[in-house]
């Protein structure tokens, strides 16, 4: 057999066993892979036509589908290559790229959070915004795209009056202010302002809610919004409301403060430490309480607690949002396990105030919710050590985590990381990347800086 036979038998084994792999990765109600632990930051756009699997898509992505298209092409290393998703890479995929690149209209689909493809009209930049919670607001915020928002719900008076401009957002009742759930007023108050996006929390939920809407040409973006989905979420967002550059900026952000702390722990052994809730309960009921505890990156504060140290890793029976109950019975059991208990602290930070108050909250009232809490673990030697560290959860909830992350990193290796150059990177997210003025170290608890318990950074 000559070689260009030889060859083309190869072409033709690849793409048979290449259509399989992708039926098999996105047809009928079969489910794409969840993320992996340790793969690295994810800085692919899930958008197909992201041919080269990189962060943008442009001319690369069309010399990409070309080269595919002469020497075959594998979908499982290329999932994105094939631009209009009918298994096949053609001229109709780059026709759909360039559109893409030229603002064209056309249909654009994406891999959400629900494991499905989806699709949205394209380009969506100048359209009305409707949210559906605090995360979804803060991604508008970074992209520069706050203006746009239209609608929102109620729990953004509580967590953002005053700090953001809420004055166009038509503001409906949800369920209450830790619900991202798409109530009947939602519905009623994004028709009647005559919302066109919805940049949406994904829960099942919500997209049942949404549905009559979507039927109805209402374009929903169903994309999960924290740990390392941030950077391709982000991305996504940026091509599909034509905000890429602030979104290219958010990378870059993210991308530097991942660079600081890989470098200056590079010959330092990381503890190891369990995200977990406070709870006054737990401390006056004894072992018969539980702790909720992140144990899993759908959760932004076991993704970035991971980037500085060894985060507890436990995926099984966890819930919609990656969290789960442990007896305070295990902890005691496994205290040689947890050389620090980071404690997240509900309602505070950026999300700032008691729920309803919409007052920011100050360091004095930070550090003394987290003295009210710490007292639950006084029997395990983290908290003996000093080795107990709050963070607020609603920072870390979010895209906004890694603008805290070198603040755990401080508290966990004082001498590698300063407080000073954790705090000028977070006020370098507030100023650019939110419509918040605050000066950081003036405003926001972030950390406890008390005197009742001996943290052993302070
Ligand atoms: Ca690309
Ligand atoms: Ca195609």
């Amino acid at each position: 057999m000559d070689k260009k036979i030889i060859a083309i038998i190869a072409v033709i084994i690849l793409l048979a066993a290449g259509v399989a792999a992708y039926i098999v990765a996105t047809g009928n109600g079969e489910k794409a892979p969840k993320k992996a632990l340790g793969s690295g930051t994810d800085v692919t756009v899930p958008i197909y036509g992201n041919a080269n699997n990189d962060s943008y898509i442009d001319k690369s992505d069309i010399d990409q589908i070309k080269n595919l298209m002469t020497r075959g092409w594998d979908p499982v290393t290329y999932p994105y290559a094939d631009a209009d998703l009918d298994g096949f890479l053609t001229d109709k995929d780059i026709q759909l790229v360039q559109n893409i690149i030229d603002k064209k209209d056309c249909k654009i689909n994406y891999m959400s959070h629900f494991g499905d493809v989806m699709s949205v009209k394209y380009p969506l930049s100048g359209k009305k915004i409707g949210v559906t919670y605090w995360q979804q607001s803060e991604m508008m915020a970074a992209l520069g795209l706050w203006d746009r928002v239209a609608v929102g719900p109620n729990n953004l008076t509580a967590y953002y009056k005053g700090i953001y401009d809420l004055s166009h957002v038509d503001i409906y009742t949800a369920k209450n202010n830790h619900n991202s759930g798409v109530t009947d007023d939602a519905i009623e108050k994004y028709v009647k302002n005559k919302v066109e996006v919805i940049v949406a929390t994904p829960t099942a939920a919500n997209l049942t809610a949404l549905g009559k809407l979507m039927d109805e040409g209402v374009q929903c973006i169903f994309l999960w919004y924290t740990g390392d989905w941030c950077i391709p979420t982000m991305l996504a967002l940026g091509i599909m409301l034509g905000a890429e550059e602030k979104a290219k900026a958010y990378m870059d952000y993210s991308l530097n403060v991942i660079n600081i702390i890989n470098e200056r722990l590079k010959d330092t052994k990381r503890p190891y430490v369990i995200v977990a809730g406070g709870s006054k309960s737990l401390a006056e009921d004894g072992v018969s309480s539980t702790v909720t505890v992140y144990s899993n990156p759908m959760e932004g504060d076991y993704y970035f607690t991971n980037l500085v140290a060894n985060a507890y890793t436990n995926s099984s029976g966890l819930s919609e949002f990656g969290s789960k109950k442990l007896s305070y019975e295990w902890m005691l059991l496994n205290d040689n396990l947890l050389d620090y208990i980071l404690i997240y602290q509900n309602q505070t930070g950026f999300a700032t105030g008691s729920a309803d108050s919409g007052v920011i909250i100050t360091q004095q009232e930070f550090n003394e919710r987290f003295e009210s809490t710490v007292g639950t673990y006084k029997e395990m030697s983290a908290y003996k050590n000093g080795h107990c560290i709050g963070i607020p959860y609603d920072m870390f909830g979010g895209i906004s985590g890694y603008g805290l992350t070198l603040m755990i990193a401080h508290m966990i290796y004082p001498d590698l990381f300063t407080l000073n150059e954790a705090q000028d990177m977070l006020q370098k997210w507030f100023d650019e990347f939110t419509v918040a003025k605050l000066d950081v170290r003036k405003t926001g608890g972030y950390y406890y800086s008390g005197g009742s318990y001996p943290a052993a950074y302070l």
